[in-house]
């Protein structure tokens, strides 16, 4: 999918791969005199290394006019180019093969690399090398075999010390949809570390040949008309053997061997190299959080973007959360439906959160139900992984209490779980999900539950009354990141019901008139000292329990943490704009920008005369 700035640059890659290898193959195949082994050589390396691997095939091989590739490919860095050419070209082919089928197997990365090692040896030794020997020499093809063991051997391992970190370093790195072969990103790795391994062993392939053990390009031309092929060998005497001493030999086979366990382990420092790729399962994680050689593949995937594909429906900009949602009564019970699903949601008009949502929603609809009420809420899963509710602070059965693997198993996707309970009290209470909160609850999956006193004329009464959920959202670069307080989890947005001021409601009043602020702790990470401007208001509830008179204080702030909830009466005392938010500035600001005065959880009560 195209999500991600690098995608457009891999299109235009993958583009331009195409019709390079395509002109190379043309070329190779209508005008080029060369045997059929190199002329797959040059499409294959051209295919994975696009407009490189032209640029290699025009300035090295491509014969510039009839009759001239005899004297065309003689110098030495070309014959060093042909040379790695048919290296990389069995190599990376099989490695590649090899890549595809792990990452299917769900193989963890340090036994990919093996099989990878393997599977690309195997491949050109067995069918580039040999082939070609045999194709120039002639001989039987073990004995060639043989005899190119030794130059394959050096060249491969200079080969996988290249492309081994590239690859692994890219397939693990923040946006693990490298390690998904149904990715451009994953295509887009292996054409890197092709690059990066021919890049590597190119100078000891120039070495073997100047030393005749390998053979660079070559010219095959069909002589008159007995289809008798003739070879020309560029700068070098046919026949003769290679000029190496067995110290040299010995000296370059260790070094290279040395490379090779270099690339292959010395990733394993900075990623964990035992997961595999259903361990990341394609997980695009947040800038700056740190993931190491030891970093669990649950935990990249509790910390990782709301995958744009799940994506199930995007709400109107202007579309409000915490409606009230009406119940069905079924013999006496008051029913709801909530169903959880990802949904693209207006923060502000110009930023959306892929967010995960309860009727498609930020917050929940508002359960607004009577002390005594029996209620039943049937919750469908539609989200990409297992959740449930719980029904924070109410009094009931431990079976309807929610928390996942505690008091029941999961509800799976595209499962429905049905929790029914009597209210025994009255107050200010909220649901959220309990599996993987860290994750589902910082995503949006939260809403108000507000349970009526049985006797109307229990508790505090005010002219108005107002819910205010606190939540706190990552979002950059496109993607939206569950917040949490980790390392490159630190969120940059904060709303007020689902909308970051100046996007969140006003409430307008008159003076005289007293309003019942609900602030409800449904964020995840920090304790919000909220704010009213204006004059002090009453704490006349916490926690869902009306403070006993004698118990109530007046105070212009009150520290909101995770979970908590505090009704506060405040009186309209003087006309004009008077603020609600919460006194941490940074809180006040979208992505640290203020607009119009502030930002994020910030809300105005809007008094007249
Ligand atoms: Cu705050």
């Amino acid at each position: 999918m195209i999500i991600q700035p690098v995608d457009y640059f891999l299109v235009a890659w993958f583009v331009l791969a195409g019709l390079s290898t395509a002109y190379v193959a043309w070329d190779q195949f209508r005008h080029n005199p060369e045997p059929v082994v190199m002329k797959w050589g040059f499409v294959l390396v051209t295919l994975y290394m696009g407009p490189i691997g032209l640029l290699l095939y025009v300035m090295a091989d491509k014969e510039p006019h009839p009759g001239e590739h005899e004297a065309f490919i003689k110098p030495l860095w070309k014959q060093g180019a042909g040379s790695t050419i048919h290296c990389v070209a069995g190599d990376a082919t099989g490695i590649i093969l090899a890549a595809v089928v792990t990452a299917s197997l769900g193989l963890p990365m340090w036994l990919d690399l093996i099989v990878e090692y393997t599977a690309g040896f195997a491949f050109g030794l067995f069918i580039f090398q040999s082939l070609f020997m045999k194709n120039m020499m002639g001989g039987s093809y073990l004995e060639n075999v043989r005899k190119s063991f030794a130059p394959e051997f050096i060249s491969m391992n200079a080969m996988m010390a290249g492309m081994a970190p590239v690859m692994t370093l890219l397939m693990m790195g923040r946006d693990m949809r490298a390690m998904e072969p149904t990715e451009l990103l994953f295509w887009g790795a292996m054409s890197l570390g092709v690059i990066a391994g021919f890049a590597v062993a190119y100078p000891v392939n120039v070495w073997m040949v100047a030393r005749r053990l390998k053979h660079g390009l070559m010219t095959e031309r069909a002589s008159g008309h007995k289809h008798k092929h003739k070879h020309q060998h560029a700068g070098m005497g046919s026949g003769m053997g290679p000029d190496v001493t067995r110290p040299q030999l010995l000296a370059v086979t260790m070094t290279t061997t040395l490379m090779l366990l270099g690339g292959m382990t010395v990733p394993s420092l900075f990623v964990n190299m035992r997961l595999s790729a259903r361990d990341v399962g394609g997980a695009i994680m947040p800038p700056g959080m740190i993931m190491g050689w030891d970093t669990p593949g649950e935990a990249m995937r509790d910390m990782a973007a709301v995958h744009p594909r799940n994506v199930a429906s995007t709400s109107a900009p202007d579309a409000r959360g915490d409606t009230e949602l009406q119940p069905r009564i079924e013999n006496g019970v008051k029913v709801f439906d909530l169903q959880a699903s990802v949904v693209r949601w207006n923060i502000l008009p110009n930023v959306q959160v892929e967010g995960y949502a309860f009727n498609r929603q930020i917050p929940g609809p508002r359960l607004r139900v009577t002390e005594g009420d029996r209620v039943r809420i049937r919750v469908g899963n539609r989200l990409p992984e297992s959740t449930t509710v719980h029904w924070h602070g109410l009094i009931l059965a431990n079976a309807m209490d929610g928390p996942a693997n505690i008091t029941q198993q999961p509800i799976q996707p595209g499962q429905d779980y049905t929790y029914e309970f009597t209210t025994e009290q009255a107050g200010t209470f909220f649901y959220h999900t309990h599996d993987h909160a860290d994750r589902q609850q910082a995503l949006g999956l939260y809403g108000a539950l507000i349970i009526d006193p049985r006797n109307p004329a229990a508790g505090e009464r005010a002219d108005k009354e107002y819910v205010i959920q606190l939540q706190e959202w990552l979002e950059r670069e496109g993607r939206t990141f569950p917040a949490m307080l980790m390392e490159g989890g630190l969120p940059n947005y904060f709303t007020i019901n689902g909308k970051a001021y100046p996007e969140t409601d006003t409430v307008s009043m008159k003076v005289g008139e007293t309003i019942k602020l609900r602030f409800i702790g449904t964020h995840n990470n920090f304790v919000h000292p909220m704010h009213v401007h204006g004059g002090p208001f009453t704490v006349v509830a916490r926690d869902g329990y009306d403070l006993a008179p004698a118990a109530r204080f007046d105070a212009d702030t009150v520290n909101v943490g995770p979970g908590q909830r505090y009704d506060v009466i405040w009186k309209a005392r003087r006309p004009g704009k008077w603020l609600v938010h919460c006194h941490i500035p940074h809180h006040t600001t979208n992505n640290n920008v203020e607009h119009q005065g502030g930002g994020g959880l910030m809300m105005v009560l809007d008094v007249e005369a």
